[in-house]
Order: C-alpha cells, then sequence, then structure tokens
C-alpha cells in the first residue's frame, strides 16, 4: 500500500526544476493538445494556461474564429492580429507556479498559420508585412520567454477524425488537405528548422488511442517537467 502511495504523491507533485520554465505544447488542430494540458494540469505545481479560443469567438460580441473560417480571404488578418495579442498577453502574464503549460505560442501562430495563410493567398502581401513587422517587435522589445516545445505530431488524418468528432460548430467545414497543410507547416517549423525554434523541442507521437496517449505523457513527464528534450 505504502508502493501504491509513494507513487500516487509522485505523480501528483512536480518535480523541481530549478528555476521556473514555461513549456508551450505545440501540433496541429485535433492534434491532442488539450487532452495533454489536462492530464498535466492534476499535478501539483503546474500553472496551465488553454488557448484563448473563447475570446476569438467573442470579440466585443465578434465571432473572429467563425468570420476567418466563413470568408478566409477577408478575415484571416483581422483574426490573426488578435490571436497575435491573446498570445502576448499569455506569454507576459506573471508566472505563479514553477513550470507553467500553455497551449500553442505567438510563435507557432505566426510560423504555422500566418505562413500557410500567406502562401495560400489567403492573406495579401501587405497584410502579412504588418503582422511580420508587429511580429519583429514584439520579439526584439517583449519577454516572450520559452523552455520546452512539446511537439504533438498527429498525422492530418488522424486530426481530420478527432475534429470531426469534437463536432466545434466553426471547425465543421475543415477539409483534410487545410490539416496536411498546416502539418507541413508545423514539420518546417519543429522539424526541419526553417524558423527559428525559441526552445529545444521534444516530440511525441500523437496518433495512439487515449489510454496509450497517457502512457506517452508519463515516460516523459520526467523530461517535460525539468523543460529537457
Ligand atoms: N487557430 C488559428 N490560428 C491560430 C491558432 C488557432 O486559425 N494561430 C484555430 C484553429 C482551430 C482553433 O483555432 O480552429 C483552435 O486550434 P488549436 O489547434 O490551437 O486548438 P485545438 O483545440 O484544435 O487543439 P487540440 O485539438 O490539439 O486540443
Amino acid at each position: 500500500l505504502d508502493k501504491v502511495r509513494r507513487q500516487v504523491t509522485w505523480k501528483m507533485t512536480a518535480l523541481h526544476p530549478s528555476r521556473s520554465i514555461t513549456v508551450a505544447i505545440e501540433g496541429n488542430i485535433g492534434s491532442g493538445k488539450t487532452t495533454f494540458l489536462d492530464h498535466f494540469s492534476k499535478t501539483k505545481g503546474i500553472e496551465v494556461i488553454q488557448e484563448p479560443v473563447d475570446m476569438w469567438r467573442n470579440v466585443r460580441g465578434h465571432n473572429t474564429l467563425a468570420l476567418m473560417y466563413s470568408d478566409p480571404k477577408r478575415w484571416s488578418f483581422a483574426f490573426q492580429s488578435y490571436v497575435q495579442l491573446t498570445m502576448l498577453d499569455i506569454h507576459t502574464r506573471k508566472q505563479k507556479s514553477l513550470i507553467r503549460m500553455m497551449e500553442r505560442s505567438i510563435y507557432s501562430a505566426k510560423y504555422c498559420f500566418v505562413e500557410n495563410m500567406h502562401e495560400s493567398g489567403n492573406m495579401t502581401d501587405a497584410e502579412y508585412v504588418v503582422l511580420t513587422e508587429w511580429f519583429d517587435w514584439i520579439l526584439a522589445n517583449q519577454k516572450v520567454q520559452i523552455d520546452l516545445i512539446v511537439y504533438l505530431k498527429t498525422s492530418p488524418e488522424v486530426c481530420h477524425q478527432r475534429i470531426k468528432q469534437r463536432c466545434r460548430e466553426e471547425e465543421k467545414a475543415i477539409p483534410l488537405d487545410y490539416l496536411q497543410a498546416l502539418h507541413s507547416a508545423h514539420e518546417d517549423w519543429l522539424t526541419h528548422k526553417k524558423f527559428p525554434t525559441p526552445a529545444p523541442v521534444l516530440v511525441l507521437n500523437g496518433d495512439h488511442n487515449l489510454s496509450d496517449m497517457y502512457s506517452v505523457f508519463e515516460k516523459n513527464r520526467h523530461k517535460i517537467l525539468l523543460g529537457q528534450n
């Protein structure tokens, strides 16, 4: 009984890194980021910050996420401007625990989504450079530190299946080829280093079923909580 108690206590209490660290969880839409964060939110000493999707859905009454999906050419710029602001807000919030875990970052917004929207013609050159100027200014003047990126590498087909199952209203019409393009964008950034990675990257296979995903998380718990890849 003592052994079990010790194991449970160990699982519920974070290991202590020598300084406070921030872990960003990255991966495609539907890759399992929320499952990862929900799992680690049960550990004492970890603060979890979910992505502010609800804020994007209600900017003083405007659902910018829905607008972006309904007419990407018209709304991608406005939507990503607001995403960039909300991510900056999260990055610069005072950390309350030794370990912070956050869903995505200002980096994936720029290097995956904005790049993809520009390349696919949904954002004009002028819109793209304005967002890029803002992004560069933020990196030069604000503290947007990350110590580890956990990359949930999930195949676009699995993401597509999960998105269909969860039925988020705005995402009903997401086609597989959009997920394939976003998958390539994540790969280009986090595997092929097309853009700078602000921290070491730990890659986890996200294709498993739920119970196997928990085993993958537990197997990597030490590394993650110490901010190592
Ligand atoms: N989104 C976007 N541009 C960004 C960030 C997100 O267009 N810079 C969109 C894509 C999704 C929604 O916002 O429609 C939420 O996307 P995420 O992949 O960040 O979050 P999920 O909830 O899909 O993650 P998971 O299923 O992995 O938990």
